[in-house]
């Protein structure tokens, strides 16, 4: 199909100018294994260039009034609108997710510019008595300065927008590192932002690699704060030498995600949101749903229904409106979930459904993967611990509610959590007990919107959280101010009355 990107080779954005690089590398379709573009490979090099860029217009953003800094989040609210459809393909052909969720993505990004732009008029900081006479109390918040995201390929246009939108809008510049694997979204907001009139320098974008460009803007001094979605592994190393560098850093790496399945659950329901959650996306979430704790009265009946409505999931190309399962993003992934279905066979737990690579007809030269049902795991099996990131669903049998909450905490991770339940009191005790950022009732593992925190606890981040209001607190420092109009010197915790 004809694509809709206007270039074959994709540039660096810098202090607003667009800077090819030397080297690059192609972006594979996922679903057809065609080249799209080349995207650069850029060195530390690069990434110095764009720090300077960003410090010297940073200087200036701040000191324009907030609610005008918001207008230009408007703007590129109404063109993401405009060109939601055009986007959509391209966010399908080059991560692979089905056109209707890649609608939903772009969806997402929407949402966040109109949010934050509100948050242009907010900004909240506090007043409070002073402790003295005469004396005035305020704390407010300020631009960190110069701010590096790091994003991943799974949701390329909607995490840059939970990380870019808060930091623009709160008077700060970006270098932004894009997935390789899906740089397109990154090139295409990286233009809404020119178009939307953001001064230049307040956006850098530098395609590259981990290793070079996304190392350069850990070790660089000048970028203050590192915001990061990815794996468990890279967020611990970014960590620690952001530690060495006394910097601030948000992580969100991923969940091992259970819906839990009470005996008075509406099962028809359930077996809805876990197809959903376990096999949108083909998995590739951290929100998905890995795991499915069932109670044991009614495991083989939701086994049943499972089975059936898998049978309804069709695979292929997310283009084709009929799709309800695309690919998986490259070959490597391919391998890792082959690897965990080997590792689940031999285990013990018991394959129902899936397990394979899908290579016949038009899939041929895509990366395609069978939704996969694994059920009789126990919840200590490196399949019900580890994050597959894959359309693969372990069943995991438990006697009661309480052993169901057990079994949910029992993993590294503590992104999101669902219990499909018609007990209040149960509801209520799972809220409060599950200890994932994220709690659904009746609902399955996805679906965060975007004015609510997103982020988790445990082995899925460091205490930050991405969109929301709380995204603010990544962006910005506090300033405490006191205004003295006594005309005399007052001395704090000393001359009061
Ligand atoms: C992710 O998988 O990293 O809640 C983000 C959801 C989406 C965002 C997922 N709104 O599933």
């Amino acid at each position: 199909m004809a694509t809709v990107l206007d270039t074959k080779n994709l540039a660096n954005l810098i202090g607003g100018e667009w800077v090819p690089a030397e080297k690059s590398t192609a972006v594979i379709n996922p679903a057809t294994g065609e080249e799209i573009v080349q995207v650069p490979l850029s060195t530390k090099e690069t990434v110095d260039q764009a720090v300077q860029a960003a410090k010297a217009a940073q200087k200036e953003w701040a000191l324009v009034p907030a609610p005008q800094r918001a207008e230009v989040l408007y703007r590129v609210g109404y063109l993401l609108k405009e060109n939601k459809e055009r986007l959509s393909k391209l966010l399908t052909m080059e991560n692979g997710k089905v056109i209707e969720e890649a609608r939903g993505e772009v969806q997402e990004g929407i949402d966040m510019a109109f949010y934050m732009a509100g948050e242009g008029r907010r900004l909240f900081g506090q007043t409070t008595p002073a402790e003295l006479k005469d004396k005035f109390a305020m704390s407010q918040r300020v631009p960190v300065g110069v701010v590096g995201l790091i994003t991943p390929w799974n949701f390329p246009i909607a995490i840059a927008t939970w990380k870019s939108f808060p930091a623009i809008v709160a008077g700060n510049a970006v270098i932004w590192k894009p997935a390789t694997e899906t740089p397109i979204m990154a090139y295409e907001l990286a233009k809404i932002f020119e178009e939307a009139g953001l001064p230049k320098g307040i956006v850098n974008v530098v395609f590259g690699s981990g290793q070079e460009v996304g190392d350069a803007m850990v070790q660089h001094e000048d970028i203050r704060v590192i915001s990061f979605t990815g794996s468990n592994e890279t967020g611990r190393n970014i960590a620690a030498e952001c530690g060495r560098h006394l910097k601030k850093v948000s992580l969100e790496m991923g969940g091992k995600n259970a819906v839990i399945v009470m005996e008075d659950a509406d099962l028809d329901l359930a077996v809805e949101g876990i197809v959903w959650s376990a096999f949108g996306t083909s998995g590739q979430r951290c929100t998905a749903c890995s795991r499915v704790i069932v109670h044991e009265s009614v495991k083989e009946k939701l086994e049943q229904k499972l089975l059936t409505a898998m049978e309804q999931l069709t695979v292929g190309n997310g283009l084709d409106e009929s799709i309800k399962v695309g690919p998986i993003i490259n070959k490597s992934s391919i391998e890792k979930i082959n690897r965990y279905i080997e590792i689940g066979k031999d285990e013990g737990a018991k394959l129902l459904a899936g397990g394979y690579v899908l290579n016949e007809g038009e899939m041929k030269d895509g990366n395609y993967f069978a939704p996969t049902l694994f059920t009789d795991a126990k919840s200590d099996m490196r399949i019900a611990q580890e994050e597959i990131f894959g359309p693969v669903v372990s069943l995991i049998p438990v006697g009661s509610f309480e052993e169901a909450i057990k079994v949910n905490n029992s993993v590294s991770y503590g992104l999101s959590s669902s219990i499909f339940t018609k007990d209040v009191n149960r509801v209520f005790k799972a809220q409060r007990d599950l200890d994932t950022g994220i709690v659904y009732i009746n609902a399955g593992t996805t679906g965060a919107e975007i004015h609510l925190p997103f982020g988790g606890s445990k082995g899925t981040g460091n205490g930050h959280r991405d969109s929301g209001v709380q995204a603010l607190d990544v962006y910005t420092e506090w300033k405490a101010v006191y205004v003295d109009f006594s005309g005399k010197l007052q001395r704090a915790q000393i001359d009061v009355e």
